[in-house]
């Protein structure tokens, strides 16, 4: 049996937390507001801090600086006065964790996929144009541990008027992927975690928003600690 234990966190937003001891550290995204430099800087400096063996990274949609592709719109938008090489700030993050964008790592005999991309309706970073549905394709066979930064349909998506906004098409994939959790931040007032719905013991997956601020931007939670099994 191979075991380890993931602290799982989100939606830091420049602020930082001490988490618990663990053996894979693992933020699902908005670690900035803006993606400015200097929050960049800071969240690697905290990050190189951390005593995990192993870091994992997927950013959100504030973390704008990190969508090279559509970066040099989003900078007219959002870093009008600031001038940086967002590469090379990559670089560096790069160089202090696995940083996941459509990709996977594996760890120890696990597989983790990872994915910043959501739906949403303001025009941020990662985002998927159009529908989801061949998007969630690129999930790898295998994945035993699945990170988006946006919530699945019906675990942990709830706004605080009760609107479901989780993305339907990622549900459907990751049923069908059937890793053992599947961890996410995004929807900050859909903290909890949850059993997957009809399924069945063992093999049914775990569903956890990780997100540590509520919808008022305050630290309200504690991050997250899962036991990753397998017999190998
Ligand atoms: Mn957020």
């Amino acid at each position: 049996m191979k075991q380890l234990t993931l602290v799982c966190l989100s939606e830091t937003h420049s602020k930082f937390v001490d988490v618990q001891h663990g053996d894979v550290l693992i933020h699902c995204g908005d670690f900035t507001n803006w993606g400015h430099e200097q929050e960049i800087k800071d969240f690697i400096s905290w990050l190189k801090a951390q005593p995990h063996k192993h870091k994992i990274v997927v950013p959100g949609n504030h973390d704008i600086t990190l969508d090279t592709q559509k970066y040099p719109v989003l900078k007219k938008k959002f870093h009008r006065y600031s001038n940086f090489n967002p590469e090379q700030l990559v670089q560096e993050l790069k160089e202090c964790c696995h940083l996941l964008i459509n990709s996977s790592v594996t760890i120890e005999g696990f597989k983790f996929w990872g994915s910043p991309y959501t739906q949403e309706f303001c025009d941020w970073a990662f985002q998927i144009e159009g529908s989801s549905q061949q998007f969630w394709d690129q999930i790898e066979e295998g994945s035993d541990v699945v990170i988006t930064h946006g919530p699945p349909y019906f675990y942990g998506d709830k706004l605080s008027n009760g609107q479901r906004v989780g993305d339907k098409y990622l549900i459907e994939k990751v049923k069908k992927i059937k890793p053992k959790l599947h961890v996410f931040g995004g929807i900050h007032e859909s903290y909890g975690q949850y059993d997957e719905d009809g399924g069945y013991g063992v093999d049914a997956i775990k569903f956890i928003n990780c997100s540590i601020m509520d919808e008022k931007f305050k630290i309200q939670n504690k991050p997250f600690l899962y036991e990753l099994k397998k017999d190998l």
